[in-house]
């Protein structure tokens, strides 16, 4: 009797475990790598939400290679060192592709994990240039570039807000520091402006009143910022509170509502750099509804990473593999009519076209007679 309910056990055990491995052969899966926790943790979950939007579409429409997409998901925390851990636990969990990461400081370590096991990666929004620049075949982004970047930055302070006197500060990350640095070298080649400081802020320090002391003495008309929200709305608070009246510039790391969030009133005449609207862009009304229905506000980076989680699929449905130099190859090959328009990639993995225009914060009215603060783009 007991020999036999032992015979049953075992059979029962055997059975479920054979079960679980057939769900999971039966199962892609894709990793997403973000700050899904922390301050910047907004920017992380817009992404997720983009590409489970993606991911949902295609598990409707039947998966990919007759098998489930499943994601797996990698909280960064906008660290270096945990985004190469992070990189790790994909690999080890036997991810197929990544979308991510968010920051430039966590895709460029990670990228070498990554590269190592043949894994294609498609950061939505990692703009320093030496992402795609280090030889890698399997790297790829759907954003554009802080080269572009800082030089239409430069170019907008000088011709169109026609100021000379600019000071520039950024956060010691790959990222600020990397436009900070372009910015300043297209400012350099003008006679016509001239940077009168030039300072490095600690991320995550919360009070920047001593160094906007130090750049208020050297009367900036302007001052550029290299960075991410929560220090750029605080930056900007902190300079009204110190009677500062430089005009806030900065980029495509600013422009979320939770820079309006933390700046309130003070955010109001900041320039920020950033693609144009996805609500002018035809291709996007099913995105804007779905998401919008599924997730609610969309965030600045969620189309990125819908357009890249799409391409990553759409590349292994046409490898007709899960094999990394497979799908690598088919997205240098791809032409993806997405939300964003046409995404083409060139040799090094970068986006053919990535136009970027400048947006301003104004109050605007809502829809109940109220007023809001909003980024509209400068016209
Ligand atoms: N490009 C905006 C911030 C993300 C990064 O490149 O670090």
């Amino acid at each position: 009797m007991k020999k036999s309910l032992i015979i049953l056990c075992a059979f029962l055990i055997g059975g479920l475990i054979s079960n679980c491995q057939q769900k999971k052969e039966n199962l892609t899966k894709i990793g997403v790598c973000a700050p899904l926790t922390g301050d910047q943790a907004k920017m992380g979950n817009d992404i997720l939400n983009g590409v489970k939007l993606a991911v949902e579409e295609w598990n409707t429409k039947g998966g990919i290679l007759g098998q489930r997409i499943e994601i797996a998901t990698g909280d960064d925390r906008h660290d270096p060192k945990e985004a190469i851990s992070v990189a790790h636990k994909m690999v080890n969990e036997g991810v197929i592709g990544v979308i991510g990461h968010f920051n430039s400081s966590c895709s460029i370590p990670a990228s070498f994990v990554y590269h190592d096991a043949s894994i294609p990666q498609i950061s939505p929004a990692s703009t320093n240039p030496q992402l795609t620049s280090q030889g890698f075949k399997n790297v790829f982004r759907t954003c554009g570039r802080d080269d572009q970047q800082g030089s239409i930055g430069a170019e907008f302070v000088i011709n169109e807000l026609r100021k000379k006197r600019i000071a520039v500060l950024h956060d010691k990350t790959t990222y600020g520091q990397g436009l900070a640095d372009e910015f300043k070298k297209n400012i350099g080649k003008s006679n016509r402006a001239s940077i009168v400081a030039y300072e490095g802020i600690v991320q995550g320090s919360g009070d920047y009143k001593a160094v906007l002391t130090k750049l208020k003495s050297r009367r900036p008309e302007v001052v550029y910022f290299g960075g991410v929200y929560p220090e750029g709305g605080l930056l900007v608070k902190q300079m009204r509170e110190l009677g500062m009246k430089a005009i806030f510039v900065s980029g495509d790391g600013v422009i979320d509502p939770e820079f309006l969030r933390i700046a309130g009133d003070a955010a109001l005449g900041t320039f920020l750099s950033f693609g144009p609207s996805v609500k002018e862009i035809p291709h996007a009304r099913h995105f804007i509804e779905s998401y919008e229905e599924k997730y609610g506000e969309i965030g600045p980076y969620s189309v990125y990473a819908y357009d890249a989680a799409n391409i990553l699929l759409s590349s292994i449905q046409s490898a007709g593999s899960t094999d990394g130099e497979k799908i690598s190859e088919a997205i240098h090959n791809i032409r993806h009519e997405g939300a964003l328009g046409t995404i083409q990639f060139n040799a090094n993995g970068d986006v053919l076209v990535a136009p970027y225009i400048f947006w301003v914060v104004k109050k605007i009215k809502t829809e109940d007679g109220k007023e809001k603060l909003n980024f509209v783009p400068y016209t």
